[in-house]
Formats: C-alpha cells, structure tokens, sequence
C-alpha cells in the first residue's frame, strides 16, 4: 500500500490534486460541508471511556421516521495513518447512501499505525460494535443488525471484524461492554486490502512495497511473512462469517482489485454469501460510488436482513408492507393461504441502458390464516443458486407454486446462462413443504420458453403450465413435472389484440378462466381481461376487463385468484409504496364475485382490503371505505413503508372506515395518533352505537397519541366514521383500546 501513503498526503494537501490522479488516483476523502442526509447526529462519542480523539464517533440517524435502525459502521480509509477521519470520509457517497436506505451509520475513530500496533485498529472496531449493542435503546440503533463498511484500509477492518468473530485475540477490551457481541450481521468491503500476502496477486515473487502495512505491524515484511497473516481477513475465514459485499476497481493501482476477487473465492468456497462487483474503470475511490453500486450494497444489506422473513400485521392494501412485491400467485394448501409474489428492489437495472427497469434477484413466500396477520418465510429461491441462471440478471419475474403428490413445484422465470439479455427460461424447483426449503433443478422445464409461469392443476390431478411468450402458450406437465408433455398450445387466439403476459388459470362450477394483463390500447397500460372455456387449453372465449388500468399509469398489474374460507379474492399489484417508480410494486388483495352466468363482477380496488379487525387494533382510517374533504398523504416522505395519514384540513372532511368488530364488550377509551398544531375536535360515529362521541385533542409537538374517553356504548362489526368538526388534524391511526 505504498502508494496509497503518496497519494493521500497531496490530497489531504490539496483538494484540487485530486482531479490531477490517474484513474486510479485515491478519491475516498470528500472535502467537509457535505449534506448528510441525516435527521439526528451524535457527535463525538467517546466509545472507549478514556476521552482520546482516536476513540470518538459519530452516529448520524436517518431521515426517515422509525423507532429503531438497523446499524451500520463505516470505516475511514486512510493506510491505517490517520486517527481522526470520521468526519471527512465517504459522507456524501456510502454514507448518505445508507442513510437514504434506512441506516443508522456509526462513523468511529480508530488509533493510527503511530499510535499504536495492530491488533489495536480490531480492538477498536470491535469495541465501537460492542458499544453499539450496549447502547442501542439510547440511540434507537437495532442491536440485531449491526454491518460493517469500509474503503481501503477501513475495508480491511470491515471484512476483518466480518472474518473474525470469535478470535479472541482480535477481541480486546476497548470500552469494556464484554457481555455485548462484537460480530457482525453482514459486511461491506469498498476497495480494501484483505490479505497482505497476496498484493502482488499470487505472483510468485511479492513485489508490492508493504510500507504501510509495515508500519502498522511494527516490522518488516521481509522474513516475516507468516506473521503478517495475523493481519489478513482472509486468514480468519470461517463457514460462520456473515455475508460480505465487495466493490473493487479494475483501475485501482493503491489496491490490486485481486483483493476484491481473491477475498470473494475464498468466502464462496467457504460457503459464505458474497457479492463481487469489479467495477470497470473504477479507482481507489475515483468512478466507485455511482448509484448503481451504492444501490448493489444497500440491495445486498436489506438482502441479508430480509433473508429470514418475519411477521407482519396488515389487513388494509397495500398487503404486504415488508418490502416490495409484484406478481402474487395465492393457493389454498393444507388450508392456510400461500402467496408467492415476485420481489422488487431499488432498480439497478435499466432497459437499453436508459430506463430504470425491474430489479428482482430473489422470491419469499408468504402465507397467512387470516389474511390479516401475515408471516414472510423468507427467501426460497435466489438467482445465485439457480445452475442453469445468470447470478446477477436480476430477472427473477412472476413465479407460481402447485402442488403434485405432496410435494411442491415452484415455477419461475429467470434470465439463462452469462449477459443480461431479456430472453427468460422458465425454472423449477421441489419442496416438501409450501415453504420450502426449495431444491432447484439442474435445467429449465423442456418445451417452454418465456415468463410468467402459471400452475393449475386440475380436480383429475393433472398438472398444466401455462406462461407468456409470443403469445399466451400452455401444456400439460408430464409427470416428473419438468417438462411438458407433448406440444405447447396458443390459448388466447380469440383474444382481442393488444400485448398480454402474467396469465393465469382456476377453476369454477366446471367452467375454465383463463386471466391475463392485456394492454387494450396502444401506448396504454395494462388491465385484466379474461376468457372462459369448457376445457384447460381451450378454446377460450374471450369475456372482457375485469380490473381496469391503474389510475395513476403503473404499466404492469399481475394477478391470481383463490378461494379461501368460501370467499374469492383476487390478489393483484400496484406501486403504492413507489408513486414515482412503477416496477416497484406491491401486492394488493380484494374480494370478488361471480355473475350467474359465471362471468366475473368487475372488481374496484379499494385501500379496504379485506382484512379482519378488532377495534382495540390501530386502524389505519387512510386505508378508508369512503371518503369525503379528507386527504391522504404519505407519514414520512422518507420512507413510504411507514404508511399514510388522513389529513383533515376543514370542518366536515371525514372518512369511513368499514368493518371493524368491536365484540361484545364496549371500550372505555379512544386513542388517536394524531399531529395536530391548533388543536381539534373529531366526531366518531358508528351507525350501531347510542351516540355519536366527540374527541378533543389538544395541540401537539408533532406525532403524539392522545387519549380520551369513550362513552358510545358500542358493540359488535361496525362502520367506523371520523369526521372534523374544529380545528384541523393529521391522523395516522385511532384505536379503541378495552382498557
Ligand atoms: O414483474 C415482472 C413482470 O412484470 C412480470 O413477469 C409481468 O407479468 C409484469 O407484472
């Protein structure tokens, strides 16, 4: 890293040398008076309780509104010569980038190579993730997800703290905090040197000049190579480490980007989740941090965070609330209710290298009893694990699961073999369990050739594919359920022109629903149509629209039916948590029903949903039956995922919220989470209760939850109206707790 040494002491001279490097050049100091997209900053904590400059950090909080954040600590750059760099490094790149995704970001201090030896530099980074557990309700930092990052030789504590979880030598005592877990949830690796043995790439010879990794081990390289391996992340690599992204420059003269490559064979051998992006002309720092690399890190982040699914409550629509979802396929098995949607992420995908595009590099399958309270299962199939796939197309489009003797198929799209290409194979994978584990098969299903799989299997047990390309095509699946069986047929020659994709097939009252997105006019978007016929592959007759384009021109929509507890839903999808970017969508659900001629009754979204509620439940009154003067808006323009709020700005505005089961025991109290600066008086009725209850709110400092009393004597499923009677108001949610 000698070069590194050169290169910094005439930036830190002068700003403006920068520009003067080579495209290897070093760029990963900013000048100060960077916008950090922060809305709270800690500065100057003093991790180590001994009031050293090299011994502080500074937390920066996100601008979006949640109680705690995931963490993650970035690590200055600097050769390991500096000890006071946490405000200059990386702010306006990976910092604001995390930050903008959701991230608490830690930026620590750390004693230099003057100050003292390595492990010094470890003991240090270990006892700022310790503090940050110990810490964590004082700071709303979510001890459970704590990352690393770093650029140069910060990405060498940062994959080193990744490595070395558990060595105790590495440990130290920095801080004390000992009870608190120094690992590290997932790491981040920005151009960082991981194995100082291996600078000259495996040459045979070592050329490189390891002056500063000499300085800071306090002897020569020179006859002391074994030695130096204490200093390497690679030496510590075990099949426990957390996952580790890395970013490296074909450019980067300071670090040889067979860093970045060698670091990421040894995890993947060990069989540790990596990702390697050998950014193309990129530098030690110079050509790094375009939006698409900083969005394949905070991608990879949310990735790992996501990985094991979770619960979730939400009855309103948008229905899945946990992160984006597209394309749902929802089947009955063993009498819960399964959905398989696609998954889309911040794009860092663009169609003819322009348009931002869809960006899906996993699925998780989700499943429910009550279509209320939700359960995410996490990731079942992921683009790197699928042998015939490319690992980094990002093109895993709608999927569909059925179920064939007790085992489960799961049909997916995804790109074939090297390059991004839109051509798509259809996949399969087979489980014992609707959840998963998954195992994928070795090649795509023989005789299709296209998107969109759909699966239906018939009352006589057979099994039909269905999918989209040129066309909306079918067959049977023979039995092994990787091929079909015979010739695949066109179903939707009767069909009115107008491009269609994302069909799908069910059964009812012995009549066969073929159900597509169809883009009825040129230019226009798409909306759902259908045909009917007397056998699977046809002929189908084509029946009409039953959901029309999105009002606010999100292209796709995708869709399933099921029958769940002797009601039909249709799931769908919109871009309720993306207004600006419709290929990040999320699934919807509503009811529907059938004319007696089996055609079906044209279906209304509506923000309703078809979930259960109780009303000692936080009711999102946004999520509204009817609406009148109200207005809706998002709760924190930061971050869409944290729902709407009802604005009621004049005397009358209301809104009705229907459904709500009040059971048989009246509440005493009302409680509203309200944001109001002149006070207000709000009106809750509902039609089977003795009166109408009149609720005032005192002015608030922001967000608050007011409580008042609640004296309507109110049982049973009801309609639930608020309405502005003084003053004016924000609400998020009201509930009526029994106690
Ligand atoms: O989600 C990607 C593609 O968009 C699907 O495969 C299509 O059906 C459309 O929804």
């Amino acid at each position: 890293m000698k070069k590194l040494l050169t290169v910094l002491s005439v930036c830190l001279a002068c700003s403006g040398a920068l520009k003067a490097q080579p495209a290897g050049g070093f760029g990963g100091f900013q000048m100060p008076k960077i916008d950090v997209h922060c809305s709270e900053k800690f500065a100057d904590i003093d991790y180590a309780g001994d009031d050293q400059v090299y011994h502080k950090m500074d937390i920066y909080l996100p601008r979006m509104q949640k109680d705690i954040y995931p963490v993650v600590v970035h690590i200055y750059g600097s050769a390991w010569y500096s000890n006071n760099s946490k405000g200059m490094a990386d702010l306006g790149t990976i910092v604001n980038a995390l930050l903008d995704a959701g991230y608490a970001v830690v930026t620590p201090n750390h004693r230099s190579s003057a100050d003292a030896k390595f492990p010094a530099q470890i003991h240090d980074i270990k006892g700022v993730i310790r503090f940050v557990r110990a810490h964590a309700a004082e700071y709303r930092l979510d001890p459970s997800f704590v990352a690393t990052s770093g650029f140069s030789s910060g990405g060498h504590l940062s994959s080193l703290a990744a490595t070395s979880g558990g060595v105790a030598e590495l440990e130290g005592a920095v801080g004390g905090n000992l009870g608190f877990s120094s690992r590290v949830d997932a790491a981040c690796d920005w151009s960082g040197p991981v194995d100082l043995n291996y600078m000259s790439c495996g040459a045979a010879q070592d050329t490189w000049n390891h002056a500063p990794e000499e300085a800071v081990m306090g002897f020569s390289f020179k006859g002391n190579e074994e030695r130096f391996r204490a200093l390497n992340a690679t030496t510590y690599i075990d099949p426990a480490d957390p996952p580790v992204v890395i970013f490296h420059g074909t450019e980067d003269n300071v670090v040889p980007n067979c860093q970045g490559s060698h670091f990421y064979e040894l995890l993947d051998k060990a069989g540790i989740r990596t990702e390697l992006y050998l950014v193309e002309g990129g530098g030690h720092g110079m050509n790094m941090y375009s939006e698409r690399n900083l969005r394949y890190m905070t991608n990879f982040l949310d990735k790992v965070r996501f990985e094991h699914g979770g619960t979730f409550v939400t009855g309103t629509n948008p229905v899945i609330t946990n992160q984006f979802s597209a394309d749902p396929s929802a089947h009955v098995f063993n009498g819960r209710l399964y959905l398989y949607p696609s998954h889309d992420i911040p794009t860092v995908n663009y169609q003819r290298e322009t348009t931002p595009w869809f960006c899906m590099s996993d699925y998780h399958v989700y499943s429910t009893d009550d279509l209320t309270h939700w359960t995410d299962h996490g990731n079942i199939v992921d683009q790197k694990d699928v042998p015939w796939g490319n690992p980094t197309a990002n093109s895993m489009w709608a999927p569909d699961c059925v179920e064939k003797d007790g085992k489960y198929y799961f049909y997916f799209p995804n790109a074939p073999g090297s390059g991004r290409g839109f051509g798509f194979g259809i996949g399969v994978a087979v489980s014992d369990s609707p959840s998963g584990p998954f195992t994928i098969y070795e090649n795509t299903v023989k005789g299709t050739g296209g998107i969109d799989p759909c699966a239906f299997k018939d009352d006589d047990g057979t099994v039909y594919l269905i999918w989209s390309g040129m066309g909306l095509r079918g067959g049977k699946l023979a039995a092994n359920m990787t091929e079909i069986d015979g010739e695949g047929v066109r179903l939707d020659e009767a069909f009115p022109k107008g491009q269609t994709e994302g069909p799908f097939m069910f059964k009812r009252n012995g009549k066969y629903y073929l159900t597509y997105p169809w883009v009825r006019e040129q230019g226009g978007t798409e909306c759902l149509a259908y045909g009917m016929s007397d056998n699977p592959l046809g002929p189908y007759e084509f029946k009409g629209v039953f959901m029309d384009e999105s009002p606010t021109k999100c292209w796709t929509n995708h869709h399933s039916f099921v029958e769940f507890k002797g009601q039909w839903y249709l799931f769908y999808h919109h871009n309720d948590f993306s207004p600006t970017f419709d290929k990040n969508r999320s699934v919807r659900v509503d009811k529907v029903s059938f004319n007696e001629d089996g055609t079906i009754v044209p279906v209304i979204p509506t923000w309703r949903g078809v979930g259960y509620f109780r009303a000692s439940d936080e009711l999102n009154i946004d999520r509204y039956s009817e609406i009148s003067g109200a207005t809706v808006d998002y709760v924190d323009p930061y971050n869409l995922f944290a729902g709407w709020k009802t604005i009621f700005a004049n005397p009358g505005d209301k809104v009705r919220f229907n459904e709500v089961d009040f059971g048989r025991k009246a509440p005493k109290k009302v409680r509203v989470r309200v944001n109001t600066r002149t006070g207000a008086v709000l009106k809750i009725s509902t039609p089977g209760g003795n009166r109408d209850m009149l609720v005032t709110l005192a002015p608030s400092d922001g967000w608050a939850v007011a409580e008042a009393r609640f004296k309507a004597k109110v049982k049973g499923m009801q309609d639930v109206t608020v309405e502005l009677v003084s003053g004016a108001a924000e609400v998020d949610w009201i509930s009526f707790p029994l106690k």
